[in-house]
C-alpha cells in the first residue's frame, strides 16, 4: 500500500474529513461524483412536481411559502453541484448526462402531483425522508458534501414542518379535504420508502460506500428510522398508513412493515415511471432555453475580468 493510500485510510478511520486537495482513490472520487451529482439533480427535478402547483396554491400565504421552498431546492442543487465541482466534475457535463438519462435523480419525483394535498405530502413525507438520509450525511467523509448537508438540513426541516402543517389543515378540514389528504398519503407512502434505495441485500454500492464512510447507515436502517418517525405523525393526523402489514413490535420498539414493491422501484429508476419522460423533457427545455443566459453571463464575467486586469495594469 502506498503512503497516500495509507494517509487516506487513516483519515477515514479517525473520522477526519477528506478535503478537495487531499489525495483520494479514483473510485472514491467517482462514487462521490455519482452520488452528489444524483443528489443535485434530485433537487433540480424535485422543483417540478411542486412548481406545478405554484399558480394554483389555495391562498397567498401558501403560494409564498411554496415559492420560497422551490427556490430553496434550487439553492440546494447549487451547493451540491459546487461540491461535485470540487472533485473535478463539470456542471455542464452532469446536466448533459441527466438529460441523456445517464445520470439518475431520486425516484420519488417521477410521480405526479395530482392534488394540492400532494404538495403537502411532498413537504411532509418526501422532505421528511430526505432529512433522515441527509442528517446522516452531515457526517459523511467528504468535507464539502458534509458542509453542504448541514445547510440543506436546516432548510429541509422548515420544509417538512410546513408540509406537516398544510397536511394537518387538510386532515382537520372538510370530509373532502380529509379524503384528499388520505389519498395523497396512500399514493406517496410507498414511493417515500423507496427513496432510501434498494434493500441492503440488493444495494451494490453500499458496502464500499460504508467502508469509505460516505454512507454511515445502510438503506434499510434509514428506511426503518423514517417509518418509526413518521407512523406516529400519520396517526396524529387521524390518517392511516396504506400498509396492512404494519404493526408496532413492543419488544424491538420498531414498526414492522410490509414489503416494498421493488419491481416498481426498479422500473421507475430504469425510466419507466409515470412521469420520467415529462420530467426529463422539462429539464431539457429549461437547459436549452437557458443557454443564452449562461452564454451572456460568461461573456459578462469575462469582460469584468478584462476590465479589472486593465485597471491593475493602469
Ligand atoms: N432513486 O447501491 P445503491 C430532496 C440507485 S431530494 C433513484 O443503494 P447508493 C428534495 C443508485 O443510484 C433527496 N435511484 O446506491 C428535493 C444506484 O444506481 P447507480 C435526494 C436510486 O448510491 C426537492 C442503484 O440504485 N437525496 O431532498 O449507495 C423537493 C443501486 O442503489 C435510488 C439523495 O440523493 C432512488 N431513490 O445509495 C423535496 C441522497 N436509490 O448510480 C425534497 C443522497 C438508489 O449505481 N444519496 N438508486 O446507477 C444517497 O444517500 C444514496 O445515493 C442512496 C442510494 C441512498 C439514494
Amino acid at each position: 500500500m502506498n503512503n497516500q493510500q495509507q494517509a487516506f485510510d487513516q483519515r477515514i478511520e479517525k473520522d477526519i474529513s477528506i478535503e478537495p486537495k487531499d489525495w483520494m482513490p479514483d473510485a472514491y472520487r467517482k462514487t462521490l461524483i455519482r452520488q452528489i451529482g444524483q443528489h443535485g439533480h434530485s433537487e433540480v427535478v424535485g422543483m417540478l412536481p411542486e412548481g406545478n402547483w405554484i399558480t394554483r396554491a389555495p391562498t397567498l400565504k401558501r403560494k409564498a411559502v411554496l415559492l420560497a421552498k422551490v427556490q430553496d431546492e434550487a439553492g440546494h442543487a447549487l451547493y451540491l453541484y459546487s461540491a461535485a465541482e470540487t472533485l473535478g466534475a463539470d456542471r455542464d457535463d452532469m446536466m448533459d448526462k441527466l438529460i441523456a438519462g445517464r445520470m439518475k435523480y431520486s425516484s420519488i419525483f417521477n410521480y405526479p402531483t395530482l392534488t394540492w394535498a400532494d404538495v403537502a405530502a411532498i413537504g411532509w413525507l418526501v422532505d421528511g425522508a430526505a432529512i433522515v438520509n441527509q442528517v446522516a450525511l452531515c457526517r459523511t467523509s467528504y468535507g464539502p458534501y458534509a458542509r453542504a448537508m448541514v445547510r440543506i438540513c436546516k432548510e429541509e426541516s422548515f420544509h417538512q414542518r410546513q408540509g406537516f402543517e398544510a397536511m394537518m389543515q387538510l386532515a382537520n378540514g372538510t370530509e373532502e379535504q380529509k379524503q384528499m389528504a388520505q389519498d395523497a398519503v396512500n399514493r406517496f407512502w410507498w414511493p417515500a420508502l423507496m427513496m432510501f434505495g434498494p434493500s441492503d441485500d440488493n444495494s451494490p454500492n453500499s458496502a464500499q460506500s460504508m467502508q469509505w464512510k460516505i454512507k454511515l447507515f445502510s438503506n434499510d436502517a434509514l428506511r426503518q428510522k423514517f417509518v418509526d418517525n413518521t407512523v406516529p405523525q400519520v396517526l396524529q393526523l387521524g390518517l392511516t398508513v396504506p400498509d396492512p402489514d404494519l404493526k408496532f413490535n413492543e419488544d424491538t420498539g420498531h414498526y414492522e412493515f410490509g414489503e416494498v414493491n421493488w419491481n416498481e422501484f426498479f422500473d421507475v429508476i430504469a425510466g419507466k415511471g409515470p412521469c420520467n419522460h415529462e420530467r426529463i423533457e422539462a429539464r431539457r427545455k429549461a437547459w436549452e432555453g437557458g443557454a443564452w443566459v449562461r452564454e451572456s453571463a460568461a461573456v459578462y464575467a469575462k469582460k469584468q475580468q478584462e476590465q479589472q486586469q486593465a485597471q491593475k495594469v493602469a
